[in-house]
């Protein structure tokens, strides 16, 4: 069956979907008001004890982080539908463990008061110094667990459901196109070929973090049992940076499958896409050591690989998505609608945060940004317009209606569409300027010098806030309205 043919049927599960979607903006939502709350706090706006900011902290990190994961694999899992048959009862065993995880997690930090962060660095969870009992730690890595095992039932789906179809995940790849004799015509879909790449790598990165998860389990039950921590950090932040990674490369299958319904233009699998997503695949393997670049025990070769990866990273990411969206728009009538927008400037947000995370990713760079907040500026511009953005844009094409497709924007969806993008952008510039002026971060107290961006940026995070509660609303209602997809 040929892809516009699968397109017309309706998706198989699209109510899990739109339940997964609900969940994550209802989330999201929350989360960003914890964010809020805490840049107020900086900003001297607000007096909180630095225990609640830890508490705080870890439960936005980790949340976002999930949610991030949750609100892709969603997306990932309604498009994958129009090409393979997907097991509606894994996704609801993904989507159960995944809310067990998320109880684990908010009893740990708010009953608990855990508050070691969402990366869990070894052996800060069992070294609170009377913050946090040791229980509360536990719960929170058992957390993590329920959901790491919940994705591994999602990928198992996936990927079985993927190597059925295409007959391996080589072949799903696109890998006979560029390696073999097949023509192109043959290449699977973007979709099929972003799927088995993600479900690839971060089947790989859950298994490290569950691995480095139960090694730290144990060390909290058992303190005799100790574990390198140098390794551990290692496995830490290959999951860390594999498994966020891999909220975006799911989300984006949004913009493959829906822009062409506002262009007319199938999104192709050309060979420089097939061979962009080996790429993505490798490098988002090899990349993770930009995050120990201040570790000076590591051996030297693998941060050098970190930095020349960091740079090439960029690359797959902005001539397949960016750029070829660019030439997709170009001389199409597109409609502007809230959906189509979101999921444009989605793509321009990912793409414009690569330049600072690329930069950070440079040893003389990191010498002295390592640790300020030029870190929670570059990764909130690809997450939160780039991957909530696309969340948010997949979200406002499911409730839409017929009468809209003809209206495209009206005065409330400029607005929303106005207050996220204008609100995400001096939010996260204002981290970017703090990072400048080595202003650290994960800092519960900051010092009145720096209060200037703190009480902008909080005042920018509103703009934000009232946008995604809005779109968050008008989502559950639409939800009731329309069931056409
Ligand atoms: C209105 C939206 C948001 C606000 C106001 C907000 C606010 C904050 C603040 C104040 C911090 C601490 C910065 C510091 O270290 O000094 C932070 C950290 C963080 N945020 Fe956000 N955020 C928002 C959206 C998001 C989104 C959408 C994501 C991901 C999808 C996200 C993920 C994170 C992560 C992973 C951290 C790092 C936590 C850590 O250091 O362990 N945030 N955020
Ligand atoms: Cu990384």
């Amino acid at each position: 069956m040929s892809q516009a043919e699968n397109t017309k049927h309706l998706t198989p599960q699209a109510g899990l979907v739109k339940l997964t979607m609900l969940i994550s903006g209802a989330v999201f939502a929350l989360m960003m008001l914890i964010g809020v709350v805490m840049r107020a706090s900086q900003g001297g706006l607000l007096d909180m004890e630095p225990d609640l900011f830890y508490q705080l902290l870890t439960t936005h990190g980790a949340g976002m982080v999930g949610t991030a994961g949750l609100s892709g694999a969603g997306i990932m899992w309604y498009f994958l539908g129009r090409h393979v048959n997907l097991s509606a009862k894994m996704y609801i065993g993904f989507l159960a463990l995944f809310l067990i995880g998320v109880v684990f997690i908010l009893v740990s930090t708010f009953v608990g008061h855990f508050g070691g962060m969402w990366t869990f660095l070894y052996p800060l969870p069992a070294m609170s110094a009377g913050a946090w009992e040791p229980w509360a730690a536990a719960a929170f890595m058992l957390g993590y667990v329920f959901i790491g095992v919940g994705f591994l039932l999602y990928y198992l789906a996936v990927g079985v459901a993927i190597i059925k179809k295409y007959g391996g995940l080589g072949r799903a790849l696109g890998w006979h196109v560029v390696f073999g004799k097949a023509d192109v015509t043959e290449a699977p879909p973007p979709t099929v070929i972003a799927a088995a790449a993600v479900t690839i790598f971060n089947t790989l990165g859950i298994v490290v973090g569950a691995a480095v998860l139960v090694a730290s389990l144990v060390n909290l039950l058992v303190p005799g049992f100790v574990v390198d921590a140098l390794l551990a950090k290692n496995m830490i932040f290959f999951f860390g940076h594999v498994f966020i990674n891999a909220s975006i490369y799911m989300a984006v299958i949004a913009v493959y499958e829906l822009i062409p319904e506002y262009t007319g233009k199938k999104w192709k699998s050309s060979k420089a896409f097939i061979l962009a997503w080996s790429a993505i695949l490798l490098f988002v393997i090899a990349v993770y050591p930009h995050h120990l670049l201040q570790d000076m025990v590591m051996p030297a070769w693998m941060l050098v690989m970190g930095q020349i990866i960091s740079y090439l990273s960029g690359v797959p990411l902005l001539a397949v998505t960016a750029f070829s969206m660019c030439v997709y728009l170009h001389g199409s009538k597109f409609k502007w609608d809230l959906a189509s927008s979101l999921l444009v400037l989605a793509v321009a947000g990912w793409s414009i945060g690569a330049i600072p995370a690329i930069i950070d990713g440079m040893v003389v760079v990191n010498q002295v940004m390592h640790n300020t907040q030029w870190v929670p500026g570059h990764f909130h511009i690809y997450l939160l317009i780039g991957e909530v953005g696309m969340s948010f844009g997949f979200m406002a094409w499911l409730v839409k209606s017929k009468s809209q497709k003809q209206s495209g924007m009206g005065a409330m969806d400029k607005l929303l569409l106005t207050s996220f993008a204008a609100g995400g952008a001096g939010f996260t510039l204002m981290f970017l300027v703090s990072g400048a002026l080595s202003v650290p971060r994960r800092w519960a107290v900051h010092m009145p010098e720096w209060f200037l961006q703190d009480r902008l940026a909080t005042i920018f995070a509103l703009l934000v806030v009232f946008s995604i509660l809005t779109q968050v609303i008008r989502y559950a209602t639409g939800l009731s309205r329309n069931t056409a997809k």
